[in-house]
């Protein structure tokens, strides 16, 4: 047995099933183990950024982690945004990175790079294999702490004559840790500041954006007064009717300032303090005021779910408290596109228990609080603030769930980044129904440049108008295999999406929007 196989197997062993990649000649070894073991799936992704974005998406749903292999240090670097994205996430990744022969290494090949500073970038966890005979056992470990909670990217690296030596077989897997129990003082401390009276907010985030989380963090917030909040990109968050309607942090940092004034304690649930996206000239870096307090409730590799239902019983706050709607109530809008009639629209026709991959940027923004009494689904975002990450996650969401509809709200400018995971979808028929925002501008672009005191001019435009040429949506997809259709108002949209819906398999709606520019 080859050290590549003696690592398919172990890793197979380590409950990881699914490999997305883009070999070379580098990972040769692994592909020919994996024609000759069965229980791993394989995923061609058609540029590596596709490929890790596959495994993100796929971790967010499956709850455990994809290998992706990859070709050298190139091809990791290709990656790379989508691994930050997807450790931005607490997503688990196993990646195998193949690299030149030891003996090959000193004569400087062309595609020689210092591939483990590039690891180390986005990764928690680093090795090189060096023998045929440890590549099982790094792989066991690769796998164990890609598991470990919260979830973490490990990548491995094995140069191809590693790989393709004689080993003695795989290893056997490693015990995967529990998350950590919070502390009885812990809870006592922020029961006493909950209790104060005070204004105070619980920020949610991983696990507690679960559906147990968002109920107990209900019955606090019942119990106290306490105010609820997501990160403004959710990894993932259980939504919809009958579920507990929490609202993100808003992206504009001003509206962010505003909604959070006059707060004085914040309780962060698996949440960073909550920082704006950038700096702006004379503004705070946080959007709580200067004076509140900030308490740890869970960090994001504790049990914020057993901590948010200790900390509710520890309260006295009901056992059940009934979830009141909130919000737009779901119907069929029509006429030209408008981000908060078009929630309502998507709202009225979701199907049921569908998975909602949202990279939509500012035509997103309002299809979030029009969707809280859609019917129940999953919310996934781009956390790492990398676009093109839509396409991607959608894709590999749909390979972890085959038998739930994912939507996937795709804004134009980040979806060219990636759009290749469109092949992805059409070659393994998974059931995606792409929405691209064709507004054919960097439209947030626009605004940070007013954010920060300046008024367009030529370069800016170069620099942020995307329709010279315009985009072909419909063209773009079908050359992928994917079936396509433009639509130009909401009217159009509701058609195309409810028979979208009606059937199986990827299909790609352009919401041709009317250009937007700064006189519109
Ligand atoms: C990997 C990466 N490259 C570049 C950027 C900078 N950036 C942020 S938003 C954006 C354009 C977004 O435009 P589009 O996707 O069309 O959405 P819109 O603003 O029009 O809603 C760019 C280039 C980024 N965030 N990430």
């Amino acid at each position: 047995m080859t050290g590549a196989e003696s690592l398919i197997r172990t890793l197979i062993a380590s409950d990881v099933e699914i490999c997305f990649a883009n070999p070379g000649t580098t990972e040769m070894p692994f592909v020919v183990a994996l024609d000759r073991v069965e229980g791993m799936r394989c995923v061609l992704g058609m540029a590596e950024g596709i490929v890790t974005g596959c495994a993100d998406g796929y971790a967010r749903m499956a709850g455990k982690p994809a290998m992706t292999l990859l070709h050298c240090g190139p091809g990791f670097a290709n990656g790379i945004a989508n691994v930050h994205n997807a450790r931005r996430a607490n997503s688990p990744m196993v990646n195998i990175v193949g690299d030149q022969a030891t003996y090959h290494r000193p004569f400087d090949p062309p595609l020689a790079a210092d591939t483990e500073g590039l690891a180390r970038t986005v990764s928690h966890w680093v090795r090189t294999s060096a023998l045929a005979k440890q590549v099982a056992s790094d792989s066991a470990e690769a796998a164990q702490t890609a598991h470990t909670p919260p979830g973490k990217i490990a990548t491995l690296i094995v140069p191809a004559d590693v790989a393709w030596s004689e080993a003695s077989g795989p290893a056997v897997p490693l015990a995967v840790p529990l998350r950590q129990q919070v502390a009885p003082e812990v809870l006592r401390t922020v029961a006493r500041v909950i209790r104060s009276g005070k204004p105070a907010i619980l920020f949610l985030n991983g696990q507690a954006l679960s559906e147990p989380g968002l109920v107990a963090a209900h019955r606090i917030a019942h119990a106290t007064g306490a105010k609820l909040r997501a990160p403004t990109h959710v990894p993932r968050m259980a939504r919809g009717r009958g579920r507990v309607p929490v609202d993100r942090i808003p992206y504009v940092f001003d509206t962010a300032l505003q909604a959070f004034a006059g707060l004085k304690n914040a309780i962060l649930v698996g949440a960073k303090p909550p920082a704006g996206f950038f700096a702006y000239p004379g503004k705070p870096s946080l959007v709580t005021p200067k004076d509140c307090a900030m308490h740890v409730l869970a960090r994001p590799e504790q049990d914020a779910v057993g901590a948010l239902q200790a900390l509710a019983d520890e309260i006295g706050a009901p056992r059940v408290v009934p979830i009141k709607p909130e919000g737009a109530e779901p119907r069929i809008a029509s006429g030209p596109f408008d981000s908060a009639a078009f929630g309502m629209t998507l709202a009225a026709l979701l199907p049921e228990n569908a998975i909602v991959a949202d990279d939509a940027v500012t035509s997103g923004r309002a299809i979030f609080p029009a969707t809280f009494n859609a019917p129940p689904h999953d919310w996934i975002q781009s956390t790492g603030g990398a676009i093109g990450h839509g396409f991607p996650c959608a894709t590999g969401a749909a390979v972890a769930c085959p038998d739930r509809k994912v939507v996937c709200l795709q804004a134009d400018g980040a979806g060219m980044f990636t759009l290749q995971a469109l092949w992805t979808q059409a070659r393994e028929k998974l059931d995606v129904v792409n929405v691209v925002f064709a507004n054919r501008v960097y439209k947030i672009l626009y605004g940070e440049l007013r954010t920060g005191g300046a008024t367009p001019g030529p370069a800016s435009d170069t620099f942020f108008d995307i329709g010279r040429p315009d985009l072909d949506w419909v063209g773009l997809a079908e050359g992928m295999g994917v079936e396509a259709v433009r639509v130009g108002t909401l009217e159009g949209f509701a058609d195309t999406f409810r028979a979208a819906c009606g059937r199986r398999g990827p299909f790609l709606i352009e919401f041709r929007i009317q250009k937007w520019s700064e006189e519109s």
